[in-house]
């Protein structure tokens, strides 16, 4: 893949896809093409640089138009969020196979050298997940099949469909399945935003507000691992330079409860809370964690920032959006020529 060839990230507007453009311009790529059917002023990271598009690739024409000449494509577009909103919205969720589909069509019409699948740990097998006890989830345990609601499902059945591309068609896709990614440049309000903006978001609240107290959906006791947003782009770029055929898990295998992301957070924030439990709330499953055993025995490498770091990065950013926000500004979005 030369620095000239073009990449096409779909999905740009967003958190994954915004940092992975964000990486393709700092190491030289000058062919980028970023695409997301939100408006500009919507886009966590933009570049003038960058050929930006705002197109919805529900319609085949529009996937037809942009992956024109893309060596590479990364489709990341998907209608998607935390728990508080893939619950309510899994039809939503699933149309997000529209966009899937139309993209490997045109990517094959288009000839295109390498296809990247953003996957989720939605597609994990629910009944593998009922403990508290974080189960390090294997790539094999996605079936037999019982993915999470909506979401999880089209996740597991654009899988396949990469697959079958792959071994009809000859088109060469890679999938890595995401375990629940966050960073700065984040969603971190808004209703679609997952537990740890949402926890730094709710202690920062709290630390201005004067009011000392939280509301953390479920238990508390739920576990999670979460990458860092690093490690993700990382990821993505070995894993589609692979020759690693299946999907592959891509996550931390640093567990915690929800309790202790909530200990780091007011630690970072230098603050006690007083905890609210809803346990009404979206709480998704009881607990998951990322084997990683296979993409080590690939890779040689996995996720490595622990929370703790990563957690006061993001913090920090979103205490400096939120301060912004405060003082009436808009949400601060990264313009034309910033670097990393
Ligand atoms: N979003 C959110 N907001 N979650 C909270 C909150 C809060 O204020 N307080 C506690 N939680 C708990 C949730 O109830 C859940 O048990 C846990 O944190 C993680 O919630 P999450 O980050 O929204 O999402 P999940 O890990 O359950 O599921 C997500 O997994 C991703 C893949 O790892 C999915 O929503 C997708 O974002 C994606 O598939």
């Amino acid at each position: 893949m030369g620095t000239n060839d073009k990449i096409l990230v779909t999905g740009a507007g967003g958190f994954i896809g915004g940092a992975l453009v964000s990486v393709f311009r700092s190491k030289g790529y000058r062919d980028i093409r970023a695409v997301d059917v939100k408006p500009f002023g919507e886009w966590y990271q933009r570049f003038d640089d960058v050929e930006n598009l705002s197109l919805d690739l529900n319609l085949k024409e529009n996937c037809e138009r942009v992956a024109k000449g893309a060596v590479e494509i990364y489709n990341l577009a998907a209608n998607m969020g935390g728990m508080g909103f893939i619950e309510h919205n899994k039809a939503l969720c699933m149309l997000s196979v529209l966009i899937n589909t139309h993209m490997l069509q045109a990517a094959l019409a288009n000839g295109t050298k390498r296809f990247f699948y953003s996957s989720s740990a939605c597609v994990y097998n629910g009944d593998k997940q009922k403990t508290f006890e974080a189960p390090s989830l294997k790539e094999e345990d996605a079936y037999p099949a019982m993915a999470e609601d909506g979401y999880g499902w089209e996740k597991l059945f654009s899988e396949r469909m990469c697959r079958h591309f792959r071994e009809d068609f000859g088109l060469t896709t890679r999938v890595a399945r995401f375990h629940n990614v966050y960073g700065p440049w984040g969603t971190w309000f808004g209703g679609r935003e997952k537990a740890p903006a949402a926890i730094c978001r709710k202690v920062i609240e709290a630390k201005v507000s004067g009011k000392h107290q939280i509301e953390i959906w479920g238990s508390g006791v739920q576990t999670r691992s979460f990458m860092f947003i690093d490690d993700c782009t990382d990821g993505i770029q070995k894993i589609t330079s692979s020759e690693i055929l299946e999907p592959l898990n891509l996550g931390s295998s640093e567990a915690v409860t929800i309790n202790q992301l909530v200990d780091m957070a007011e630690e970072i924030a230098g603050i006690k809370l007083k905890r609210n439990y809803d346990l009404t709330a979206p709480k998704g499953v009881n607990g998951r964690n990322s084997d990683n055993a296979l993409i080590q025995k690939y890779l040689h490498w996995e996720p490595n920032t622990p929370l703790r770091v990563g957690l006061e990065k993001t913090y920090r950013w979103i205490y400096d959006q939120y301060m912004a926000r405060e003082r009436g500004e808009a949400g601060v979005v990264r313009e034309a020529g910033a670097t990393r």
